[in-house]
């Protein structure tokens, strides 16, 4: 299949594990995992179709477990906006991350910090070029921020790492930025 298929599809896998299930007519366990077989069939796709998403996925944004039932089941890894309990360990982070994002948030995000908006958690990455892959979404100049993050954490700030190597906090005060 054509890179630009799996994409289309990866897109909508997003968006039903993150987002809205019930577009797809699937409900999300309360950790987010939906079973495979009840997942092919919502989204009208083969086995070897997932797997070639779920592996070949720059950012392996999808995990496939089997459960202690038995049952094979997949998840996003993180993003979500519909509530789930992902059961992620909290974790040391390293003394710099990043936060890629739009020249024309600058000002606010100097002003409020870094906010989750509608996600569950700020997204901040582990290098610049990740957080400047995340930032060219916006369309437009890219500004790269520095996040103490190091800092952030002996303050008390509570730090996960998603399995995909993200790593998500709460907000990040304007303090802790540096531009
Ligand atoms: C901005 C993608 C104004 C923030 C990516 C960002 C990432 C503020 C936007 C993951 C603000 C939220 C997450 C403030 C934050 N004022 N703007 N105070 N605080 N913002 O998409 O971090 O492809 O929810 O800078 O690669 O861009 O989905 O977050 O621009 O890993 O797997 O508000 O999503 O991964 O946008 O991206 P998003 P994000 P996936």
């Amino acid at each position: 299949m054509e890179h630009s298929q799996l994409v289309k599809i990866s897109k909508r896998m997003s968006k039903a594990l993150r987002h809205q299930p019930e577009r797809l007519g699937i409900t999300l366990d309360e950790a987010g995992w939906v079973p495979v077989a009840e997942f092919l069939a919502a989204m009208g796709i083969d086995r070897g179709t997932l797997d070639a998403v779920v592996h070949g996925n720059d950012k392996q944004r999808f995990a496939i477990a089997t459960g202690d039932d038995g049952v094979e089941r997949i998840r996003a890894n993180q993003g979500h906006s519909v509530p789930v309990e992902l059961g992620l360990a909290e974790a040391e982070p390293p003394e710099l991350l990043f936060h890629g994002t739009g020249a024309a948030a600058l000002a606010s995000i100097q002003a409020t910090g870094l906010n989750k908006g509608g996600r569950h958690h700020v997204h901040l990455s582990p290098d610049t070029d990740t957080a400047r892959r995340v930032g060219a979404r916006r369309g437009g100049a890219i500004v790269i921020l520095t996040v103490l993050a190091g800092q952030m954490c002996r303050d008390g700030h509570t730090f996960y790492r998603s399995d995909n190597g993200v790593w998500l906090t709460d907000e990040v005060p304007p303090p802790y930025l540096r531009t």
